[in-house]
């Protein structure tokens, strides 16, 4: 790294920030050698309605795994996040609501939100949700999904949100997974000035005859579209809510209870449920989110992700509503009704930190300049980015564009399962380089190890692990523990392994490389091959298949499909069509295949196992690169693709 790629801490930063280097080396040094005084005392930050006495009781020893936080605490998360602002910013905005139409937005308060959420949470108890029960939210960016949400958390109920850009197919997987008996959805969404038929998709994904248990759909009217209409099952938000009392008690949680659960893929087999308990998660959630962002009171944040996300989760809702903020809800997209969109929401409402997806950066990017075109976006003093890696030139432009040279980025490297950010930038302390998301928060020990587990020191390449665990981990894969044992802490016994490769240059700082199994990111969305692969098997004239990623400029990954067809099919471009169209309906628009390839055959080992090694390789146009094919049993399939590989 040349000395023009660092950017120093910005001065007019740091003479606000909450955390200086000293500080975080300090804290850092505490959080690791003391983790029971340093989260004791941190945990403080939330209000319990029993104090722990017990902080830390975790071990990550393979055959005796064991996760706890705060266990003798109690508390409730919304109350977190709503009564406790009450008395001393009730009336501050909490929910900026910025709707899909330019037009229509609105700010909701502390106290608003909490009425509506009290009420909700009435409204559920009278449809027979209780304690423990899973209820699925399949919904659009509205207010009342954070309502939904909330309120499950109050009474708690565990909530399942599916992202509303998944099929019937894939919601009814996972309502059926979670024995899910609850479902709260909306009419319709609207997105990019588009529909989007969410109640129908529940209609569809509860034809399935499977999921025979989901005694209540509760429907929130966004657009009054109209919808079919399930007598005795169906019932509607806004009725139920006219006549809700707004008192509704905390229900005391203990803090190992679970929160919420939310599906995310793996390298093999279905989604699975990462469960998140209570107390652990939002100490996490809401440190993070203070120090990251360096959040102070009455700064305007405003991430980009959807709740389907754990982005959402931890740092549109719990994080920010935890810490008293104000935090800004979009329903839309960044390029509508144009390119201009994201710099006219932060004009609009003065948005001081903006936490955005490298992939969204990169559409505008390939705008020009001129997306930001009659915006200032002067309210801005932070960036931030997260879902994948964010190239140098993307990261360059953002700082330059987007922040006009003046705002610090912070590249948070997190996961689904980590529950908050464990590797980023403190924007008042660190000096920033373009594509690294620097060093550990505090209590996370992240190590690199080679292929067999040992751990490498210093400059250098390898398997990202994490040593210990911190707050706001994962505790489950609901419904599957030995998955969850299996999954994170078999490949590199006594380590949490998180699926990434990543390289940690002189000054300790992390440059996440990213996955080294097989799951692909395509525009910041984590999808298996295996998914992609068993969607496109069930199609009657696919053979088989095999899915890569390969470099997109947009998306970052594209999805490269290699399909076989059943013995006497004719491949024909109506056949593509309708193979990508069959993904859609049985994943969804976020699993579209980018590029087909047919393939009379795939290159296997000789005890047929497909060498995905060598299809990234062709799909990549680095057939130069193959490598070690030794092992083939028929190598002459591999000229035969590379022969025929498809122009992207
Ligand atoms: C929060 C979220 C997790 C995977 C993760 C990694 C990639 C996320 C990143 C990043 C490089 C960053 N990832 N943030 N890679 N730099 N700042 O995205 O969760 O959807 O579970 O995805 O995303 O590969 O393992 P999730």
């Amino acid at each position: 790294m040349t000395e023009k790629h660092v950017y120093p801490v910005n001065p007019d930063f740091a003479k606000r920030a909450l955390i200086t280097r000293e500080q975080y080396d300090q804290m850092y040094r505490q959080s690791v050698d003391e983790p029971d005084a340093f989260w004791g005392e941190h945990g403080k930050r939330l209000d319990w309605i029993k104090p722990y006495t017990k902080v830390k009781n975790t071990t990550y020893d393979y055959n005796n795994l064991s996760i706890k936080w705060f266990e003798d605490g109690e508390l409730n998360a919304s109350a977190n996040c709503l009564d406790r602002h009450l008395a001393i910013r009730g009336d501050q905005t909490a929910i900026i609501f910025e709707g899909d139409d330019p037009a229509e937005s609105r700010h909701v308060s502390y106290r608003e939100l909490h009425e509506e959420t009290c009420k909700f949470a009435n409204v559920l108890k009278s449809q027979g949700v209780k304690k423990g029960d899973v209820v699925t939210i399949y919904m659009p960016m509205i207010v009342e999904t954070a309502v939904a949400m909330l309120a499950c958390a109050r009474i708690g109920a565990i909530h399942s949100v599916v992202f509303g850009g998944f099929s019937p197919e894939a919601l009814a997987a996972r309502i059926d997974n979670g024995k899910s008996r609850f479902v709260i959805t909306a009419d319709e969404g609207v997105r990019g000035g588009r529909k989007i038929p969410l109640k129908k998709n529940v209609d569809a994904a509860l034809r399935n005859e499977n999921l025979g248990g989901v005694e209540k759909v509760v429907v929130v009217s966004r657009t009054q579209g109209d919808v079919p209409w399930n007598e005795g099952r169906d019932v509607r938000y806004e009725e139920l809510m006219k006549d809700a009392s707004a008192d509704c008690p905390p229900e005391p949680m203990n803090a190992e209870d679970p929160l919420f659960m939310l599906y995310t893929s793996g390298s093999t087999g279905a989604p699975k449920g990462v469960l998140h308990t209570t107390g652990g998660y939002l100490v996490y959630a809401s440190m993070t989110h203070q120090y990251v962002f360096d959040y102070q009171d009455g700064d305007v944040y405003w991430c980009t992700a959807d709740f389907g996300w754990v982005t959402g989760h931890s740092y549109i809702l719990y994080g920010p509503l935890a810490n008293g903020a104000i935090t800004v809800l979009f329903e839309g997209v960044p390029n509508y009704p144009d390119s201009s969109r994201m710099g006219q929401v932060v004009d609009k409402h003065k948005v001081n930190v903006l936490y955005t997806a490298p992939t969204a950066i990169r559409a505008l990017m390939a705008e020009g300049e001129s997306c930001m075109a009659g915006t200032t976006r002067e309210s801005l003093h932070l960036l931030g980015s997260v879902g994948e890696p964010i190239n140098p030139e993307a990261w360059e432009w953002y700082h330059r564009v987007i922040g006009d040279s003046r705002c610090p980025i912070v590249d948070t490297w997190w996961q689904t399962e980590t529950g908050g950010i464990l590797i980023s930038p403190l924007p008042g302390a660190f000096d920033l380089k373009p594509g690294s998301a620097t060093l550990p928060f505090f209590g996370v020990q992240p190590a690199l190890v080679d292929n067999d587990g040992n751990v490498l020191e210093g400059a250098t390449e390898g398997n990202l692990v994490i040593l210990d665990s911190w707050p706001g981990q994962m505790r489950t894969i609901y419904g599957d523990h030995e998955r969850f044992v299996q999954t994170y802490f078999s490949t590199y016994k006594g380590m949490y392994f998180t699926g990434d490769g990543a390289r940690r240059d002189d000054d300790g700082y992390y440059w996440i490389t990213g996955r080294v199994d097989d799951v692909l990111n395509v525009s910041g969305h984590r999808l298996g091959t295996a998914e992609v692969e068993s969607a496109l098997v069930a199609h009657d004239l696919v053979a088989e298949a095999a899915v890569v990623g390969y470099p997109h400029d947009i998306k970052g990954q594209g999805i490269y499909v290699y399909v076989t067809l059943v013995q006497g099919e004719e491949p024909s471009d109506e056949l593509k069509k309708e193979l990508v169209q069959w993904v859609r309906k049985e994943i969804g628009p976020i699993a579209s295949p980018d590029v087909i390839q047919w393939a009379p055959g795939l290159p296997k080992t000789r005890s047929g196992k497909i060498m995905r090694r060598i299809l990234r390789k062709i799909a990549a146009n680095e057939h130069d690169q193959l490598g070690d094919t030794s092992t083939l049993a028929d190598p002459s399939v591999v000229d035969e693709l590379i022969n025929h590989r498809e122009f992207q």
